[in-house]
């Protein structure tokens, strides 16, 4: 019964640590840009208007990503707890997530934050966009995504720094030891 954020800059491994922490807690893994991703390739109304703002390094617009994650909180399988993975992003989705949980009588309880050193991201980046194709992951794309975090993300960790939920852990490193140092957090969290 866990309900947790991840946080972090663009590659630093959330998509990557959220599917093992789904497993590892039990509950479900939603990522945002994922949901956006799956609607663009199904050439929905929303992943058509999400595209462009993703291809071009920006955020969607909060009132599309809120809309998004306000349903997806509304689910049944929510209701033990769940994992989001790059919500929120702005301080208006830490409002609309705020007025999420307080309607249905919940609360975080943690907000983990996976830091990597930029060289480090652009690397794994880089890769990606061989690996997969992402059109987000060219390298002029990347380094907007950069501004874009710094200028809107980076600031929600004070945020919840100052409700008391950020545990900030090393991302370097190997997957499986990332995931360890998350849950050895967590468990000291009693978690
Ligand atoms: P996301 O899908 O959240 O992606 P991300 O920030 O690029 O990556 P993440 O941190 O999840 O890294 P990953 O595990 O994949 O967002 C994409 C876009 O969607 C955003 O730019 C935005 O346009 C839109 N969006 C999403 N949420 C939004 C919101 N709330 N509001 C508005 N817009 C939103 O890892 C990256 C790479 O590194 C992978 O290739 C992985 O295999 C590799 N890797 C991971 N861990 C590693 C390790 N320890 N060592 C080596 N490689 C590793």
């Amino acid at each position: 019964m866990t309900r947790m954020l991840l946080i972090g800059p663009p590659g630093a491994g959330k998509g990557t640590q959220a599917v093992r922490l789904s497993a590892a807690y039990g509950v479900p893994a939603i990522s945002t840009g994922d949901i956006f991703r799956a609607n663009v390739e199904q050439g929905t109304e929303l992943g058509l208007q999400a595209k462009q703002f993703m291809d071009a390094g920006k955020y969607v617009p909060d009132s599309l990503t809120n809309d998004l994650v306000r349903s997806r909180l509304n689910d049944h399988d929510v209701s033990e707890g769940f994992l989001l993975d790059g919500y929120p992003r702005t301080s208006a989705q830490v409002d609309e997530l705020d007025e999420i949980l307080a309607q249905s009588g919940h609360a975080l309880d943690v907000v983990v934050l996976i830091v990597a050193e930029k060289d480090e991201i652009v690397t794994r980046l880089s890769k990606r966009a061989i690996d997969q194709g992402r059109s987000d992951d060219t390298e002029d794309v990347i380094r907007h995504r950069f501004e874009v975090y710094e200028e809107q993300t980076a600031p929600l960790i004070s945020i919840y720094t100052s409700r008391g939920l950020v545990v900030e852990v090393d991302g370097l490193g190997a997957v499986d030891d990332v995931t360890a140092r998350i849950v050895t957090a967590l468990t000291a969290r009693g978690l």
